[in-house]
């Protein structure tokens, strides 16, 4: 079937919570093309690299297809009943907090209001809990106690709007590409000042005023210096600081902290301080350089405060900005997915609360008291407390700090089930029962931004296989625990219309969360919900809050609170000389299970890195594209070296993304230890004290194939390419006969070789066809191996023997690594464009090779590549870029 006649369906991109909307038609054959919404009041239209490429990974190679129970393929109707009924005994006999649900900020908020309704109300206990602990918890905390309601103020309109926008602990341009982008918009028309607070030199210091690469874990410190400085200048507000209390004492304990905790330079600081104090008109953005730490909630309130005293929030252009992470992070938090708080913003410790909602959903039960958070639960699994765990949308065995900890205790655990939508995760190949779910383009639901507006997530595709939405699955499996009506529902929007009239209750509390203007939607109304930000119908407010105060503690005022600096948890020493963070790249989604299907996402940064200031590389001769050994007191990685100024000394980097199925020594949550903030329960995962050395290995290896390659070897790296995969290899044990061995690896036993190379000096070759088709290719060197990698991984079509060379023909161009996923334009293309003097400014490139002109995503890197040319440049930074060498 011709899919152009198929109308486009307006949804919401799967991944940040930035909540762009998109506008998708289906191929009539599975696939879907994609573009930005151009009604949508995130995007207007624009994406980012991954939402741009959301058609190529709704494929359905690696979706699981039947439910499985112990490693065997049963019907739903057996699943369900062995989940139903395991529950239920574990309950009977070991209580309601033998069991537990470790959920996620990617579930819609149907899902998660059907989870949190059956954990929270009718099994009767508070163990339900989610990846967003590890998120967004400490923003949470930190708006609880600041304004009493954990509610963004802003809108997005304030990032157009703002004079000033000051970036704390986040990388915006990769990881909210689509609001860096809007900030850029401003700076063009009103010219919109930007300051990156980060210890590292990310991207989104590219178009910065001033980046203050602070110490990690001193931002409490830095905003205490900035709340003195405030006072000691005459700029507070009173008149908004009568509708606040506590100033008094957050000046003295800011007063006692030392600045010089920072390690930031006077005038660094004099200029942030006059730069913020004396623009009215400041947005101060932060994300997970803030949360997650042991600190993360004080981090929150010092940068709170310096707010509260001005009176900056809540008004256009001005306010504390945290931007959420997932697509429903904040929906999460609406809903009461944590397991200290109930749906619609009402308080679990609050008897009242508790009763109003046991009434509302006519439960048997309600939890008096939180549940466990996330590290506790898995400690919980850990000692058989918890017999009965089920994961749903998340994949702890690899994001949860101590993961090869996380991952005994889940294989420990007497019953556990996962919902996933594929059996190749980390945590899917632990569980005794894998329930097939349906994806993000064949479900319908809503979910919330960053700013608080609820948007429609539209089903385009139909499932594959047996496979169902995660509410639907909650609620059979309620109802076969017993509770019938309770969980009788036929669609989201009856579960939605529950939600919303819920939320009722909430006003009556006098809290701020209301979306009751929604309780009476019909299929049709929930069918046609445009995107609307709540509260819903608050006139005049513009739908920001606290513009004018209003805060949601008894006496209405908000809290500044005292915080003093500490540092982080575990610091370097001898042992373990250096600080890790960990973080994000541009085109990768956490596990990559998603992002990880596309070939032109997965050409950016291919392998798991770790980025090394020069200074320390020299000191423990490592040179880059060497492989290094990253220790900690809770496990050994390995990672390849780039070797960059943009990590200080004492300092390395390495991405989160890689798992035990894409890179088992590259998962870098086994290194970081579970040490949370003592009110959030966030984990400090940006901040572990770490050693480093060279791996030195007798063999490297690269290789091309259709099929994917999973030695067991001690470093292995692999991603799809446009034809298969590109794998990287090394090991310490020696190989005698390689032909052999890449036979065996490849599962091409009879397939004809070509070889090269000289295996007395460990340097091997091998090129296996099939019906004079390449099948796969090896090259072993005794060192990193300086080959065209990304030509390779095209698997042109030349003799074996040509192949083997690793280099292109004279006739045949090397692209380089992918620097524009949206047009797939390499690295080696863009120097060269550059290098003739084609293109000399970003915008020139864009009209040249057309990078950079769609989701703007790549234009820093464009920028330092102008900055950093010159003929042989371009290997230099390919090697940075890919870890390889060009
Ligand atoms: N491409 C991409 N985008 C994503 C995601 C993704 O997986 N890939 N995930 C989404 C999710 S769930 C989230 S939560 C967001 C996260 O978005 P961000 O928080 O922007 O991303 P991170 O890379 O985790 O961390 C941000 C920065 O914090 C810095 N940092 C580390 N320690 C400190 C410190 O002590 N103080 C300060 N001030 N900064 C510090 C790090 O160097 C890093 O650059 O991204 C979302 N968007
Ligand atoms: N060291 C370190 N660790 C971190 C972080 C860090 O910065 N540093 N960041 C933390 C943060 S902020 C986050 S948000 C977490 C993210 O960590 P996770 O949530 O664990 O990572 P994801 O890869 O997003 O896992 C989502 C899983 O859901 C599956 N899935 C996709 N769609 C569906 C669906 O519709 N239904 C169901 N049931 N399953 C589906 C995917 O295949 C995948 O296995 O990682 C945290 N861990
Ligand atoms: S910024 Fe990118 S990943 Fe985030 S919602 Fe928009 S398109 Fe999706
Ligand atoms: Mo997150």
């Amino acid at each position: 079937m011709d899919g152009s006649n198929l109308p486009e369906v307006r949804s919401t991109c799967a991944y940040c919570g930035v909540g762009c909307g998109v506008l998708l038609r289906p191929d009539g054959a599975g696939g879907l093309t994609v573009r930005g919404d151009p009604d949508h009041p995130a995007n207007f239209g624009r994406l980012c690299s991954k939402g741009t490429a959301l058609g190529e990974t709704v494929g359905l190679g690696h979706r699981l297809l039947t439910p499985r129970a112990f490693g065997r393929n049963v019907g739903w109707d057996n699943a369900l009943q062995l989940v139903a009924d395991r529950f239920r005994e574990t309950i009977a006999a070991h209580g309601p907090d033998s069991v537990a649900f470790y959920v996620s900020g990617q579930l819609l908020t149907e899902d998660y209001y059907v989870a949190n309704k059956l954990m929270k109300g009718f099994i009767g206990s508070a163990n339900i809990d989610t990846n967003s602990r590890l998120c967004m918890a400490s923003t949470v905390a930190g708006h609880k106690r600041a304004f009493g309601t954990d509610t963004v103020p802003g809108t997005y309109e304030d990032l157009d709007q703002a004079d000033l926008v000051v970036l704390v602990g986040s990388n915006l341009a990769w990881c909210h590409p689509v609001l860096y982008q809007r900030v850029l918009a401003a700076r063009q028309a009103r010219g919109t000042r930007i300051v990156v607070i980060d210890p590292r030199r990310t991207a989104s210091c590219d178009q910065a005023d001033l980046h203050l690469a602070l110490n990690p874990g001193s931002d409490v410190a830095l905003f205490n210096g900035l709340l003195t400085e405030i006072h000691r200048r005459g700029a507070v507000d009173p008149d908004f600081v009568r509708l606040t209390s506590g100033l008094e004492a957050a000046l003295e304990t800011a007063g006692n902290d030392q600045i010089s905790e920072t390690g930031l330079p006077a005038e660094k600081l004099a200029a942030f301080f006059d730069l913020w104090i004396n623009t009215p008109r400041v947005v101060t953005v932060f994300s997970q350089g803030v949360n997650q730490s042991s600190s993360g909630t004080d981090k929150v309130n010092a940068i709170l405060n310096s707010h509260l005293a001005t009176g900056r929030i809540g008004r256009p252009g001005m306010g504390p900005f945290s931007v959420t992470g997932q697509p429903n992070a904040m929906g999460g938090r609406e809903v009461g997915g944590l397991a200290n708080t109930l749906a619609c913003h009402l308080d679990i410790e609050n008897a009242d609360h508790r009763a109003a909602v046991q009434a509302y959903w006519q439960a048997p039960a309600i939890p008096q008291s939180p549940g466990l958070k996330a590290v506790d639960m898995f400690r919980a699994v850990e000692d058989g407390q918890i017999k009965a765990l089920w994961i749903i949308h998340t994949n702890p065995a690899a994001t949860m700090p101590e993961a090869d900890r996380v991952s005994r205790a889940i294989a420990a655990c007497s019953f556990t089930v996962v919902s996933d939508l594929t059996l190749n995760t980390d945590t899917a190949r632990l569980a005794d029962v894998v329930l097939p779910a349906a994806g993000w383009a064949e479900k319908n639901g809503t979910v919330t931004n960053s700013d608080r507006t609820i948007s429609r997530q539209r089903a385009v595709l139909q499932s594959p296989g047996q496979a169902r939405p995660d509410w639907d699955i909650l609620a059979e499996v309620g109802r076969r625990m017993g509770w019938k009506t309770a969980f009788d529902y036929a669609s989201p929007a009856e579960i939605f219309r529950e939600y919303a009239a819920m939320s009722q209750i909430a006003a009556q509390f006098g809290k701020d969360f209301d979306i009751s203007g929604f309780s009476e939607i019909d299929e049709a109304g929930y069918a046609e919900l445009e995107p609307t930000r709540w509260p819903l119908g608050r006139k005049g407010a513009g739908g920001r809050f606290f513009g004018g105060g209003h805060f949601f503690h008894s006496d209405r005022k908000a809290r500044i609170v005292p915080v003093a600096h500490r540092r982080p948890a575990a610091l370097p020493g001898p042992k373990y000389p250096f600080v890790m963070n960990t973080g994000r790249t541009r085109d990768q989604w956490h596990t990559m299970t998603r992002t990880g299907l596309s070939a032109r996402l997965s050409a950016h940064l291919a392998e798991p890195f770790v980025d090394i200031h020069p200074q320390d590389a020299a000191r423990e001769g490592i040179s880059s594209a060497d492989l290094v050994e990253v220790t900690s007191p809770t496990g050994r990685g390995i990672f390849r070296a780039r070797i960059t100024q943009d990590v200080r000394i004492g300092h390395v980097f390495a991405p989160i993304h890689w798992t035990a199925e894409t890179a088992p020594s590259g998962r870098v949550d086994m290194l970081v230890p579970g040490t949370t903030d003592p009110i959030s329960g966030q984990p400090e995962s940006k901040a572990t004290p770490v050693s480093i050395s060279l791996m030195q290995a007798p063999w490297y290896a690269f290789a091309v194939s259709r099929n994917p390659l999973t030695p067991s070897v001690a470093y292995r790296a692999t991603v799809r390419t446009d034809n298969g995969y590109r794998t990287e290899l090394a090991d310490h044990a020696r190989i005698k006969n390689w032909e052999q061995t890449a036979r065996e690896w490849f599962a091409l036993t009879d397939a004809d070789a070509v070889t090269a190379g000289d295996p007395a000096r460990g340097s091997f070759r091998i090129a296996l066809s099939q019906n004079g088709c390449l099948q796969a290719a090896l090259f072993v060197s005794p060192r990193p191996l300086p080959l065209m990698r990304d030509y390779l991984a095209s698997m042109p079509d030349i003799p074996p023997a040509q192949f083997l060379t690793g280099r292109a023909p004279a006739d045949a161009k090397d692209t380089g690594p992918i620097i524009c996923a949206c047009f797939g334009v390499g690295l080696k293309t863009i120097v060269d464009a550059i290098s003739c003097g084609k293109a000399i400014s970003v915008d020139a490139i864009g009209a040249a090779l057309s990078a950079g002109t769609n989701c703007g995503s790549c234009r820093p890197e464009l920028g330092a590549l102008i900055d950093r040319y010159s003929p042989d440049a371009a290997d230099n930074l390919s090697l940075q870029l890919q870890g390889g060498v060009a």
